[in-house]
């Protein structure tokens, strides 16, 4: 099962700001007809499936809002200019127009389609651009430019019609859809996440229950977690720190069967609401990283994003990471600023009771950074806000194209004669194979071997030459595999090559020069470890524990790898390797997102069969399965992740997760 549904409908640009308001004169037709036209001159909405926009039926709408909203709402096409500005004015930030609520049906519609071919697996997932936004609507009240709340109703419709009892929301719009928040507060079955700019209460809705301690009330006690941004200004290292250290584990623990995204790119550079500083290409790894739950299923549904040129950068980036095309690189990826990482540990110590991932995190920091507000306004005068234009001026790189190869994956499960292999090799390759066999391992001296690693020096090659995206071999002898391609690759393809091995082998690479990390998950302690290059991870019984290998692989490989940012990555399995298969390829699957994309697989040709299978279906493209019931990893396996973080965390900025005592605010920027 494959495809990505596209949803739009033009009539979704027919109403406009019929007369002067500062607040909501951003929210324009243009939003979504920029969108559409960069998806177009992209070649993207060509090879997504054009699914057709519905009306929502009354019956839809009341999942979420009141009858009285509802036929309030009903009666707007009929008021006159006046009378529809004084109807708005009962409400905050919004407006209407006499055909806003033929285009909030359409917007719901579009998000229910969209749900319905997720879940009938028509697609695997999908983006729907509609107008008016949701997030901020209530049961009986339109707010923040929203009529009907698209996404809560679609989590509603999603557990009545396809019986699902986990939905998990991603709100990385820059405001907090406290509408969402309110319908779900209660709800175990509806995990809602929201981050915000929140400035300690002073940016808009100015709601104290949009801070981190609104952790959900009930039985819906810890299903509810908001990541205030305190400063504006945030940077990609920010909002993947937020996701490796919160986001991910909770929502990995939660296993949700269907992920909502409301889809706000206000969160991007350049928006004049948001004033953040994120690249549009951090929305293509968000998505990655979200496609690894639910098994793909993820819909992204358009909420804010005010700033044309990112709006339709952004959106290109999640269509194209939705579409499954190679991931865009990031660059100076590292420590998250002091303030986000106050907000990173509050949260999760907020969260300490409700989620077995964050059983060790440390209490809330004192001062809070609810009093922080309070001092400041005690002591002296704010920071100068400067001139509303400070982002608005601001300039970025366009994203690059990201062209998918022509072979997606390459696939060499034997070296024997009369096997498949790779067609006649440059002499020059020939040699070097042969060079790199005869320096330190003489021993191998068998024809097989030989080829094997021509095989490796030419997918390396290929990969180079962007003539191939992936790759998967069978090798007879892993560690002369694994010296041999690092080695070629160091020299022909990146000064950084990220090697993920699996087994307690010794890994014949060089750490030294901090051109290769060498993460290790392996089963006997290790000798010494000084290199903030070499990762070994004793895990029990070698990595037996998928909530051990998920929280090391979220809350330590990825950091690090994204901070290292390699060039290729090389994942192997040794002989002792013990992870199960669906460990594995969700590993396989999140490592994807480095690189952009240069994977090389190898594995061991005495292995398990559904291994090599499994890889191939993940180099391929496909959603990982989904790993439940995960249970809480057991405390030595903690304890060694642990012990990893603080002793590489000086180096690695994006391990950070914890305000301890040593660093402090000055220390910031
Ligand atoms: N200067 C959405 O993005 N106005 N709604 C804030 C702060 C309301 C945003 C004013 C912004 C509503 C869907
Ligand atoms: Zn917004």
């Amino acid at each position: 099962m494959s495809g990505t549904a596209l949803l739009y409908d033009e009539e979704m640009t027919r109403y406009k700001l019929l007369w002067e308001d500062p607040v909501c004169k951003v929210e324009v037709p243009a939003r979504l007809t920029v969108s559409f036209e960069a998806l177009r001159r992209a070649g993207l909405e060509q090879r997504c499936e054009r699914v057709c926009v519905r009306q929502a039926s009354d019956e839809e709408i009341l999942l979420i809002h009141s009858k009285e909203y509802l036929e309030a709402v009903k009666q707007t096409p009929y008021l006159s200019l006046e009378d529809l500005l004084t109807f708005t004015q009962q409400y905050g930030d919004v407006y209407f127009h006499p055909n806003i609520y033929h285009c909030a049906k359409l917007a719901i519609g579009a998000t229910l389609q969209l749900v319905d071919s997720v879940m009938t697996g028509k697609v695997r997932n999908g983006m729907a651009l509609v107008r008016p936004p949701g997030h901020h609507s209530q049961r009986s009240e339109a707010n923040g430019y929203c009529v009907f709340n698209n996404v809560a109703i679609a989590a509603l419709y999603a557990k009545k019609h396809y019986n699902l009892k986990r939905v998990l929301i991603v709100d990385w719009d820059i405001h907090h859809g406290q509408g969402i928040q309110y319908c779900f507060e209660e709800d175990p079955s509806v995990l809602y996440f929201s981050w915000h700019r929140y400035e300690h209460q002073d940016y808009w809705p100015n709601l104290p229950e949009s801070d981190y301690d609104s952790v959900g009330k009930g039985k819906g006690t810890g299903f509810n977690i908001n990541v205030p941004w305190n400063k504006v200004g945030m940077t990609n290292s920010d909002y993947l720190s937020v996701f490796f250290h919160v986001l991910l584990p909770v929502a990995s623990e939660f296993d949700p069967e269907l992920v909502l995204v409301c889809a706000g790119f206000d969160s991007a550079i350049g928006d004049p609401e948001g004033h953040m500083c994120a690249s549009p290409e951090i929305f293509g790894h968000l998505t990655h990283l979200l496609m690894s739950l639910s098994n793909g299923r993820l819909c992204a549904v358009l909420e804010g994003g005010y700033n044309l040129t990112s709006l339709s950068q952004s959106v290109c980036q999640t269509v194209h990471t939705l579409l499954g095309d190679p991931t865009p690189l990031l660059t100076g990826i590292g420590s998250p600023c002091y303030s986000a990482l106050e907000s990173v540990h509050n949260v999760r110590a907020a969260h300490r009771m409700n989620w077995s991932c964050f059983n060790r995190a440390a209490p809330v920091i004192e001062p809070s950074t609810k009093r922080n507000k309070v001092d400041e306004g005690a002591g002296e005068k704010k920071e100068e806000e400067g001139p509303e234009q400070t982002t608005e001026d601001i300039e970025w790189p366009e994203p690059l194209p990201r062209p998918a190869p022509p072979a997606h994956t390459v696939v060499i499960t034997s070296v024997e004669p009369g096997c498949q292999h790779l067609e006649e090799l440059p002499q020059a390759y020939t040699e070097e194979a042969e060079k790199i066999r005869n320096q330190p391992y003489q021993e191998m001296t068998d024809k097989v071997s030989l080829k094997c690693l021509q095989n490796i020096v030419s997918i390396l090659e290929k990969m180079k030459n962007k003539e191939v995206l992936n790759a998967l071999l069978v090798v007879p002898d892993m560690c002369v595999s694994v010296s041999c391609a690092v080695q070629h690759a160091l020299k022909s393809i990146s000064d950084r090559v990220l090697v993920v091995f699996v087994g307690d082998e010794d890994v014949p690479v060089d750490t030294s020069d901090g051109r290769v990390l060498l993460f290790q998950i392996c089963s006997k302690e290790p000798k010494g470890m000084t290199s903030h290059y070499h990762v070994p991870l004793c895990l029990s019984k070698g990595g037996n524990s998928r909530a051990s290998v998920l929280q090391a692989v979220l809350g330590l490989l990825l950091p690090l790898a994204y901070e290292f940012s390699p060039g290729l990555v090389l994942e192997a399995q040794g002989d002792s390797a013990q992870l199960e298969g669906p460990v594995w390829t969700q590993l396989s699957s999140l490592l994807q997102g480095l690189a952009q994309g240069r994977t090389l697989a190898l594995l061991q040709p005495d292995g398990d069969r559904n291994m090599v299978n499994a890889t191939c279906a993940s180099l391929f493209g496909s959603p990982a399965p989904s790993l439940s019931p995960l249970g809480p990893a057991p405390a030595q396996d903690v304890d060694a992740i642990e012990a990893q973080r603080h002793r590489l965390q000086d180096r690695w900025g994006l391990l950070l997760n914890t305000i301890s005592e040593s660093r402090t605010e000055s220390q910031d920027g």
